[in-house]
C-alpha cells in the first residue's frame, strides 16, 4: 500500500462531491504553501464554505459558536483528525468535515495518544494534526488519568477542554470545573469543592502551550487554536481550556449568551497564554512577518 495520502485523480474531478469541491475550492481545504498560516479568516465567515455548518445543538449554545471558531483556525483541517467522546460538543463535532474518532467517555486522550503515533508511522512523509476536544466532565473527571498522562509524556496533540461547567449532556451534574457553591439541577445543595486549578496542572505538567479563553474574540479564537496546533505539530503538547456556557442548565436567556462569555471573561475567565520557551521560539519562527523590501 502506498504511504501518500489519497489524492483524487484529475480525470474523476467532475464527479467528486459538491461539498468536497467547495471546501477546496473555496474553503480551509485550499493548498497553501506556508502551512502556519490560515487559508481562510474568521472575518469572512459566511463568505468561505466551512467544515461544519450544521448542529443539533440548543439554539444560541456558545459551545457550537467555539466549536465552529476552533474549525476555522484549524492550519489544515484536511490532515486533521478530531477525537472527542460522550457529551454536548460531538454532536456538533460529529457533523464537521473532519474525520471524528468516537473514544469512549474518559479515554480521548489515551486514544489521541496511540492514534498519533500511529500516523507518524503510517504517513513519514505528511504531518497529521490530532486535537482532542471534550468537555470539562470528560477531561477533568472521566478523562483525568489518560489526560494528565498524555501532558506529562508531552504526546504532540492538542487538547481543547469545551468547559461549560457542567455535565450539560447528561441534564446538569456537578463537574470538577464547576464553581464552588454552584447549585445545578443535580448538585441542589451547591458543589462543595473549588474548580479544579486545570490551568495549574497544565504548567506543573509543563505543557508547551497553555490558552485560557472566552468565545468573545473570534480572530482571538482562531490564532489560540491554530498557535496551539502548530506548537503541538512540532514542540510538546498543547492546552486550550474555553468558556463555552451552557444556556439550558446555568438558565442564560439566549439573546444574552454573549453577554453572559464577556462579563465571564472580564470577571474570571481573562485570555491568558503559558507558553514554554521552546514552544515561543517556534512560535517567533513561524509568525515571523517577512521583511519589507526597501524603496528608493
Ligand atoms: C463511561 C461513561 N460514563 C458516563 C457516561 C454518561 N455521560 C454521557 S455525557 C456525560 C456528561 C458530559 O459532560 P461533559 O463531559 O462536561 O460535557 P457536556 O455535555 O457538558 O458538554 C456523561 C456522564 C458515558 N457516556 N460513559
Ligand atoms: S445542554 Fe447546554 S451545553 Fe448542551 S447543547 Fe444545550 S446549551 Fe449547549
Amino acid at each position: 500500500m502506498s504511504l501518500e495520502t489519497l489524492r483524487p485523480s484529475p480525470a474523476f474531478k467532475d464527479v467528486l462531491p459538491i461539498e468536497y469541491k467547495d471546501l477546496v475550492e473555496h474553503g480551509p481545504y485550499t493548498n497553501r504553501t506556508d502551512p502556519s498560516k490560515q487559508s481562510v479568516k474568521v472575518t469572512d465567515m459566511g463568505k468561505f464554505k466551512e467544515v461544519i455548518e450544521e448542529h443539533p445543538m440548543c439554539a444560541g449554545c456558545a459551545m457550537t459558536l467555539f466549536i465552529r471558531l476552533v474549525y476555522i483556525g484549524m492550519p489544515n483541517p484536511e490532515h486533521t483528525i478530531v477525537v472527542g467522546t460522550a457529551g454536548c460538543g460531538r454532536l456538533a463535532i460529529s457533523q464537521a468535515s473532519v474525520p471524528f474518532v468516537y473514544g469512549n467517555y474518559g479515554d480521548t486522550n489515551a486514544v489521541a495518544s496511540g492514534l498519533k503515533r500511529g500516523l507518524e508511522v503510517r504517513f513519514p512523509n505528511q504531518k497529521k494534526d490530532v486535537v482532542v476536544m471534550a468537555g470539562d466532565g470528560g477531561l477533568i473527571d472521566i478523562g483525568f488519568q489518560g489526560m494528565m498522562h498524555s501532558w506529562f509524556r508531552k504526546e504532540k496533540f492538542t487538547t481543547i477542554m469545551l468547559d461549560n461547567e457542567v455535565y450539560g449532556n447528561t441534564g446538569g451534574q456537578e463537574s470538577g470545573m464547576t464553581n464552588q457553591g454552584k447549585v445545578l439541577k443535580m448538585a441542589p445543595r451547591g458543589k462543595f469543592d473549588k474548580k479544579i486549578d486545570a490551568l495549574g496542572l497544565a504548567k506543573v505538567a509543563e505543557v508547551d502551550y497553555v490558552a485560557r479563553l472566552a468565545p468573545t474574540n473570534p480572530a482571538r479564537v482562531a490564532r489560540t487554536v491554530r498557535r496551539a496546533i502548530m506548537v503541538a505539530r512540532e514542540v510538546g503538547h498543547s492546552y486550550i481550556q474555553a468558556y463555552t456556557s451552557c444556556n439550558i442548565e446555568y438558565s442564560i436567556p439566549t439573546p444574552d449568551v454573549m453577554k453572559d462569555a464577556f462579563a465571564i471573561e472580564k470577571e474570571r475567565y481573562g485570555f491568558e497564554e503559558i507558553i514554554s520557551p521552546r514552544a515561543q521560539e517556534y512560535l517567533n519562527e513561524i509568525e515571523k512577518k517577512p521583511k519589507k523590501k526597501k524603496t528608493d
